[in-house]
Parts: C-alpha cells; sequence; structure tokens
C-alpha cells in the first residue's frame, strides 16, 4: 500500500495498557481472529501478553470462510496443541457449543480452587483481537442481549465493560488492537480485505485492484460468476476492476468506469460473503 498509513492511533495504546492492566484480573484470554484469514488477523503482541494463561482461539465468521480451510486451520491449531474453535457468533447453534465448552472451563476450574483454597471463584475471561473481527459480537452471543457496542467497521469498541455471561463467568470486551509495525504487506492486503483495517487510511481502489489479483489466483470462478467476466486471459487486475464495472453498468457520465464505485462494491461484496466463503490463507 502506498499511502501512508497510521497504524497505531492513540485508542490502540489505550487497548493495550488497557489489556495489561487488567490480565492479572483473568483465567482466559479468549482471542478472536477472522476465519478467513487466520495468519493475520492476529496480534503478535497477544502471544506475549497472554503467557501464563489459557487461550482459546477463536476463528469466528466461519460462514463467511471455506469450510475445508477452516478445518485444515483448526488441525493446524490443535497439533500445536492449542484450545481452538470456529464459530459464526450470529448464529446460536454456534454461540451455545461455545457457552458450553466456556463453562465446562469454569467449572472445572471451580472444583479446583475449592479443592486448592476452600473457595468457589469467578472466571474473568478477556476477549481479545484485531479490530473489527467480532469480539463484542461473540460477548452479546454469550450474554444473550446486546451489552457491548457492535459495528460493521473497525475501532467500535473503546472503553472497559465487564460483562456476565453466566453465575460464575465473566466477560471484558477490548478494543481491537493491530500491531505497531506494518511490515508484511500480503497481511496488510488481507487485513483491508476483511475490513479491520478503516477505508479511511487505506487506498480503496488500490486495494480493490489487488483483492480481484488475489481471487484471479485463489478462486477464478468467483469473478466470471458474480460479475460476468467471460474471458480473463491477459487482463491486470485494474482492466479486471474496468470490465466488471462496464458489466455491472457502474459507468460515469461520458461512459468511462467508475472504478471508485466499483472498488467499494467489490470489498463489500467479499466482506459481506455475496462473493462466497473465500479464505485467504492456508495454514
Ligand atoms: N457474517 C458474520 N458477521 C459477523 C460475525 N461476527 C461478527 N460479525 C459482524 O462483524 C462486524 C464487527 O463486529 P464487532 O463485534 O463490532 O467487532 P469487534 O471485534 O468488537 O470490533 P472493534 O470493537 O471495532 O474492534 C459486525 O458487523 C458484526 O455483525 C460472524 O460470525 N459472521
Ligand atoms: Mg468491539
Amino acid at each position: 500500500m502506498s499511502r501512508h498509513i497510521h497504524w497505531y492511533p492513540g485508542h490502540m495504546s489505550k487497548a493495550k495498557r488497557l489489556i495489561q492492566e487488567n490480565i492479572k484480573l483473568v483465567d482466559l484470554i479468549i482471542e478472536v481472529r477472522d476465519a478467513r484469514a487466520p495468519r493475520s488477523s492476529t496480534n503478535p503482541e497477544f502471544v506475549a501478553l497472554c503467557r501464563n494463561k489459557q487461550r482459546l482461539i477463536l476463528l469466528n465468521k466461519k460462514d463467511l470462510a471455506d469450510p475445508s480451510m477452516t478445518e485444515r486451520w483448526i488441525n493446524f491449531f490443535k497439533s500445536q496443541d492449542l484450545w481452538v474453535e470456529a464459530i459464526n457468533c450470529l448464529d446460536m447453534n454456534d454461540v451455545n457449543h461455545l457457552r458450553k465448552s466456556i463453562i465446562q472451563f469454569a467449572e472445572e476450574r471451580r472444583k479446583l480452587t475449592y479443592q486448592q483454597k476452600g473457595i468457589y471463584k469467578t472466571t474473568r475471561a478477556m476477549v481479545v483481537g484485531i479490530p473489527n473481527v467480532g469480539k463484542s459480537t461473540v460477548i452479546n452471543g454469550l450474554a444473550k442481549s446486546a451489552k457491548a457496542k457492535v459495528g460493521d467497521k473497525p475501532g467500535v469498541t473503546r472503553g472497559k465493560q465487564w460483562i456476565r455471561v453466566h453465575p460464575y463467568v465473566e466477560f471484558l470486551d477490548t478494543p481491537g488492537l493491530l500491531w505497531p509495525k506494518a511490515d508484511d504487506q500480503t497481511a496488510m492486503l488481507h487485513l483491508a480485505y476483511i475490513g479491520s483495517i478503516s477505508d479511511d487510511v487505506i487506498d480503496m481502489l488500490e486495494v480493490a485492484v489487488k483483492l480481484i489479483e488475489t481471487l484471479r489466483g485463489m478462486y477464478p470462478q468467483v469473478i466470471q460468476n458474480r460479475y460476468g467476466i467471460e474471458d480473463m486471459e491477459g487482463m491486470d487486475g485494474y482492466s479486471l476492476l474496468e470490465a466488471i464495472c462496464l458489466n455491472q453498468k457502474w459507468i460515469r457520465s461520458g461512459g468511462n468506469p467508475d472504478v471508485d464505485r466499483g472498488a467499494r462494491q467489490l470489498l463489500g461484496d467479499y466482506r459481506s460473503g455475496r462473493l462466497g466463503a473465500l479464505t485467504l490463507e492456508a495454514p
């Protein structure tokens, strides 16, 4: 991405402080990632922040990801002895399943602390993750009501909020945290595709052109099916975007393709799953 991007705005340093200050209070860290980009949608700092704590990796938005790839990612994490679950947190069946495994964890801990110290303890879980992966939505699903603020753009959660999801399980929602150094361009692009980097700081046209190229490489039929492009031979990402615009009648006065509108539409189509359930990364 050519334009300068402020990867670490003030509210992110605040997010980091919030996580650091509360880490000692929690027994479980739930790291939410986007199932479409399980490698890019993490923050290497989480692992350092989470040391000595039980961690659950939650691959969220699995409805938007390629099921066979999600399966591969689950096996990959399990092979490293990590606790991992994949969910669509808008689906109550998935959320109830997750609820059960967290409550089971809390109950085992409760028994253990009673045996060891003669007291019953509430399990506190902190939900961390990069922006827009669905942290607040997961908590709301578990709490069975809308208690944490949600939005379809990054940076919605700002302050601190404990939410009780069970008589002895409490959750802390945290604001999305991106990493300070953005030296991995592929990862940055994947984060832009999935909407974890604010559209205000990306060049949408450039990102959409890259997305077309990525999709053409991984899922060529998608561009053909959705936008009716028959022959993509020899076309680069930008000419494909122009062809898509012409096919879809996204045209400026004068008859030229409206590539800015095309870029917005394409990114919106990918993010919402209208292009299909497409994973960007293999383990
Ligand atoms: N399709 C789908 N959409 C989801 C899922 N989970 C969350 N979303 C949507 O993703 C968007 C972001 O959700 P939030 O819960 O606000 O994400 P967040 O991680 O709390 O974001 P910040 O607080 O900004 O860091 C919302 O539009 C949700 O409806 C899911 O499992 N599937
Ligand atoms: Mg949030």
